[in-house]
């Protein structure tokens, strides 16, 4: 079953936004496989958005996410990658259609609350950057109820 990075940002924490977000998820029917509260430092956030590091905003990108902790989370279940990333919206929020989580809660790009992994290989990468431990291995026993 695919498996995405989904990370509450430390606007989202600092504004409640976390037990919210995990709702939607939840009742979506996906699975939590991994979840915690985190700070990081710049060279990991750096680490994170490597593929980004060419871009102008780069630095106020990595001074946002080290700017208080995150909740880090692994999701799973069919096609959570993309629709994951239509539950969160567009990057910029002005585009986000109402009833995603950027369109309800969010103005600013730079304040968006919320990443998700754009794609299955990326979010292999993330989940191995962000739990290198490992994520936890459990069946939700509603699994039927929301799998044909
Ligand atoms: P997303 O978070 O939707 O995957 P992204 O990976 O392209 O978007 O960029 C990562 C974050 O960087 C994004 O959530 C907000 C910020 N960002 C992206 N493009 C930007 C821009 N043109 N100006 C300022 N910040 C930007
Ligand atoms: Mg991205």
């Amino acid at each position: 079953m695919e498996q995405t990075f989904i990370m509450i940002k430390p606007d989202g924490v600092q504004r409640n936004l976390v037990g919210e977000i995990i709702g939607r998820f939840e009742k979506k029917g996906f699975t939590l496989k991994g979840l915690k509260l985190i700070s990081v430092d710049s060279a990991f956030a750096k680490k994170h958005y490597a593929d980004l590091s060419a871009q102008p905003f780069f630095n106020k990108l990595v001074d946002y996410i080290v700017s208080g902790p995150v909740v880090a989370m692994v999701w799973e279940g069919r096609n959570v990658v993309a629709t994951g990333r239509k539950m969160i919206g567009t990057t910029n929020p002005s585009d986000s259609a109402p009833g995603t989580i950027r369109g309800d809660y969010t103005i600013d790009m730079g304040r968006n609350v919320i990443h998700g992994s754009d794609a299955v290989e990326s979010a292999k990468k993330e989940i191995a950057l962000w739990f290198p431990q490992g994520i936890t291995e459990w069946k939700s026993s509603a699994h039927h109820w929301i799998f044909e």
